[in-house]
């Protein structure tokens, strides 16, 4: 074998064509389908290269200049680089780049912060919050006592007083902000103020949200929280992984929750591109990328209530809306939705709305976000465009020519959006 270089997909073709027709099928779909599931993005070819490189090969178990493999002094730097950025981009006293996933992180800030059977306040799965919330088919749910605070039944914003009267009631040891399908700003202040007159350690989650945050488009949780854990593949735009930043006197138990804790070797290729996605993050350009996504999604909601379809909250702060499709059709659920919107050309999720009466599998929402499709340049012209095009193909869900015709406009409008790499702009 010649040497090894990053991403060469005419030799993967050459080598494996079975797998590299299906990597190509599906950097078609991504090309000729709209995406807007609120978690996914597409990467910088720079980011993709760092994924595909050779670092893959390496061992690294520890962190640099305390690992239990030899031959780490190339990699040590490059680990040492994104932990930098990372610190540098939140005003962080101490990051943490190893978790493979958000996951991953939440499950070793619980670890470093907590002993099992502990109480923790968190945010209920059906009202917006993460699996890891305290879900309890997820290992959180099963090792921790977890308490769930949700939205208010009159605005469907987190009920601050719910909050607040379940920690001076259950006197939890951690209070977790964050969510996975909430469309509001969650300000981490009052959530700081509520841990201290408990006495408890406050962990904000920013899965969804680190890329407004380092874009300057939602407030910095650094300053109030504890830990903040967050994933670098959403709208961060990195590849898929998670991250941690803490205070400094938490900086060694975070480090020995993440290794050996909870897992063996990090993934320096990925490691290596959350370092290249870090430095897109410091460039002035990602703070216009990062209020174009709020810009587009609140054009999106407004597009879609003119359409007749309920949005959660009235509307939208971040990049996500959360459509609740009982108004619009009662016999609708979130999951034909979805297989709808699929056969359409328009890749998103079912969601379960605040009081959903179906199960989680089945739901009564859809969940639609900005980040990819603004990464791509559309703007909030293509986001009225885009809500037309899903009302239509709800609406006439049962005539098969007329969802046809929607993926028709939906091709023609993503040959004018190429992802990066692929004829379109590098982000
Ligand atoms: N399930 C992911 C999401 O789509 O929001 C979070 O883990």
């Amino acid at each position: 074998m010649t040497a090894q270089r990053a991403h060469r997909p005419a030799e993967l073709a050459a080598w494996d064509p079975e797998v590299a027709s299906i990597i190509g099928r599906e950097e078609e779909r991504q090309r000729t389908t709209l995406q807007l599931i609120a978690s996914e993005n597409f990467t910088s070819p720079a980011v993709l290269a760092a994924t595909g490189s050779v670092l893959t090969n390496k061992y690294a178990e520890g962190y640099p200049s305390r690992r239990y493999y030899g031959g780490n002094h190339v990699v040590d730097q490059v680990e040492d680089l994104a932990r930098r950025r990372l610190r540098e981009l939140l005003g962080a006293e101490h990051a943490n780049v190893q978790p493979h996933s958000g996951s991953n992180a939440n499950a070793a800030a619980y670890l470093a912060l907590l002993e099992p059977g502990d109480t923790v306040l968190a945010m209920r799965l059906d009202q917006g919050g993460h699996l890891t919330h305290g879900s309890p088919v997820n290992f959180s749910g099963r090792l921790f006592r977890f308490v769930s605070y949700g939205v208010s039944a009159s605005d469907e914003r987190i009920d601050l007083d719910q909050v607040e009267e379940l920690a001076l009631r259950e006197r939890p040891k951690l209070i977790v902000a964050g969510a996975t399908a909430y469309p509001r700003l969650i300000d981490p202040a009052p959530f700081r103020a509520i841990a201290d007159r408990v006495g408890a350690a406050f962990l904000f989650d920013a899965a969804h949200v680190i890329g407004l945050i380092l874009g300057g488009a939602h407030p910095n949780p650094v300053p109030e929280a504890d830990v903040v854990s967050f994933t670098t593949h959403k709208t961060l735009r990195g590849p898929r992984g998670g991250a941690l930043v803490c205070r400094a006197s938490l900086a060694r138990d975070i480090d020995r929750a993440v290794f050996p804790g909870l897992q063996g070797g990090p993934l320096l290729h990925a490691i290596a591109a959350k370092a290249v996605a870090f430095g897109e993050a410091a460039r002035p350009s990602f703070a216009s990328y990062a209020s174009q996504v709020v810009a587009n999604a609140r054009a999106l909601a407004e597009a879609l209530a003119g359409e007749g379809l309920r949005l959660v909250s009235g509307g939208t702060d971040n990049h996500l809306v959360l459509v609740d499709l009982r108004s619009f059709d009662p016999d609708l659920s979130g999951k034909e939705a979805q297989e709808v919107l699929d056969r359409a050309g328009i890749t998103c999720n079912r969601n379960q709305v605040p009081g959903d009466p179906r199960s989680a599998f089945v739901t009564s929402g859809l969940r639609l976000g900005s980040p990819a499709c603004t990464t791509l340049g559309m703007g909030e012209a293509e986001m009225h465009l885009v809500a037309g095009l899903v009302a239509r193909a709800l609406r006439l869900r049962d005539r098969e020519r007329e969802v046809a015709a929607v993926a028709e406009e939906v091709a023609v409008l993503c040959s004018k959006f190429p992802p990066p790499g692929a004829g379109g702009g590098s982000p």
